[in-house]
């Protein structure tokens, strides 16, 4: 694998309490400033991020299993990311694309064509923020299918606009007050084994889903079906095989256009480029957002020409969508992640991890699962000997973990779920400290 160089030492280094005295003021400048319904999950304040390393204001240095929610897939402060980002905003920060056009637009597109699965002409169009891809995508399935319905799961979690709310199924703390939600937005069961009845197929969750969706909604109805291949928010499900290919199947056979969500998933994250690509699922259209700029807002939808090209002409746009400088950076991100191999550095992290985590799940008997792809990770917290989810434990452990100076982040509409999200440019040796760390927190919070 690529020896990677970092600017920042790669070692685990808390002085006293955290947060320290700097990220203290600076949180009481804060509180007089920022509206209290942005919340961070970390107390301390950011100074420089490099590989598997957050450096706060006070000199502590933070293992990263977060990637700021599954963006920095290539590190912060990639060099090709930077370099490109460098030369790009040299010369023009914007001119809008829906104005005068440029060549990064363009080429990121060739670039999801040539990524995205599906050996058939695809297109693709650039916006913000996975929300907006999301949006999008369902504005694109309308049009071409001439329906209204959307069809969503259980867990899912697609955003925070209005119609992406209406798509996400937790009410606190997204949802809670903000209604009217858009319309025509239906809701089935997913696919969860841990916690479906024993031995559902993937198949058997699939037509679970679907008579639902054929008796409450009507085939004939639907503009499009999207689902997270993995996911994120809700919990890091992982669906049981044969699920995702079955709705694939009923979609194609129902003239409803396969929307899948890879904004957390996708991109690098699972040990290939999309999470569908493990099952050889082909989707209609794909949303990616997050790890696809190394942090710089973009998103996009790639899909089936025809697809793509059902909206008029106009019909897709926004200000930024696809800046010139985020484009800049998403070819230095998808170049970082060709070049230093990064797919095959995910699939060994999940091996790492479930060899340091595996053992202390089996020994506390509070770890209901250790699931996950490639550098996708989670562990499931349950009352022991049950199925009951323990949120009190994933709190602790995440608590525990921080003032250790490991940051992991929590999911699960139950609030039970510890997940890992490293930048896949983590080093063994500070992967390994963090993952410690926090098998120490999970002893300590099953006692
Ligand atoms: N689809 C699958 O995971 C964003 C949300 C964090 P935006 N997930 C992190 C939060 O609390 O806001 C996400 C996702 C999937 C869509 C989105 C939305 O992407 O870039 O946050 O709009």
């Amino acid at each position: 694998m690529t020896e990677i160089q970092y600017r920042l030492e790669q070692v685990r280094r808390v002085d006293g309490a955290l947060p320290g005295p700097k990220s203290r003021e600076l949180a009481e400048r804060r509180a007089a400033a920022v509206a209290s319904g942005v919340a961070s999950s970390v107390p301390a304040y950011a100074a420089d991020v490099d590989g598997g390393i957050v450096l706060d204001v006070d000199g502590n240095q933070l293992v990263d299993l977060g990637s700021g929610i599954a963006v920095t897939t290539v590190g912060a402060s990639a060099p090709a990311v930077v370099a490109k980002v460098k030369e790009a905003v040299e010369h023009f920060t914007h001119t809008c694309f829906m104005v005068t056009p440029y060549e990064g637009y363009v080429a990121v597109a060739e670039k999801l064509a040539e990524i995205a699965p599906g050996d058939f002409p695809k297109k693709a169009a650039l916006f913000n923020s996975g929300s907006e891809a999301v949006e999008n995508a369902v504005k694109i399935s309308r049009l071409h299918t001439g329906r209204q319905a959307v069809v969503v799961f259980d867990h899912a979690y697609h955003g925070r606009t209005n119609m992406t709310l209406a798509m996400t199924a937790k009410v606190l703390p997204y949802k809670q007050g903000f209604g009217p939600f858009a319309g025509e937005v239906y809701r089935v069961p997913v696919s969860y084994p841990f916690r479906d009845p024993e031995g559902m197929t993937g198949a058997e969750a699939a037509r679970r889903a679907l008579l639902q969706v054929e008796k409450q909604v009507g085939a004939e109805n639907v503009a499009a079906v999207v689902i997270e291949p993995i996911q994120g928010e809700g919990g890091f499900i992982v669906p049981a095989e044969g699920f995702l290919p079955a709705l694939s199947e009923w979609c194609t056979d129902n003239g409803a256009v396969f929307v899948v969500d890879e904004v957390q998933a996708g991109i690098a994250r699972t040990g290939e480029w999309f999470a569908v690509d493990h099952e050889d699922v082909v989707p209609d259209l794909i949303t990616v957002a997050k790890g696809v700029a190394g942090g710089m807002p973009l998103s996009g939808v790639v899909g089936r020409a025809e697809i793509m090209d059902a909206v008029h002409a106009g019909g897709l746009g926004g200000t930024y969508g696809g800046n010139p400088v985020a484009c800049a950076a998403a070819l230095g991100a998808l170049q970082t992640i060709e070049e230093w191999d990064l797919m095959a550095r995910a699939r060994r992290i999940e091996e790492i991890v479930r060899e340091e985590l595996a053992p202390v799940a089996e020994e506390t008997g509070t770890v209901g699962e250790l699931r996950g792809r490639g550098a996708m990770m989670a562990v499931e917290f349950v009352r022991r000997g049950g199925t009951e989810p323990d949120a009190d434990a994933a709190r602790a452990v995440a608590a525990e973990c921080l003032a250790q100076g490991v940051l992991v982040l929590t999911c699960g509409t139950f609030g039970n779920i510890v997940r890992l999200l490293p930048p896949l440019v983590i080093g063994e040796d500070l992967l390994r400290d963090g993952l410690r760390v926090l098998a120490q927190a999970v002893r300590g919070a099953a006692q």
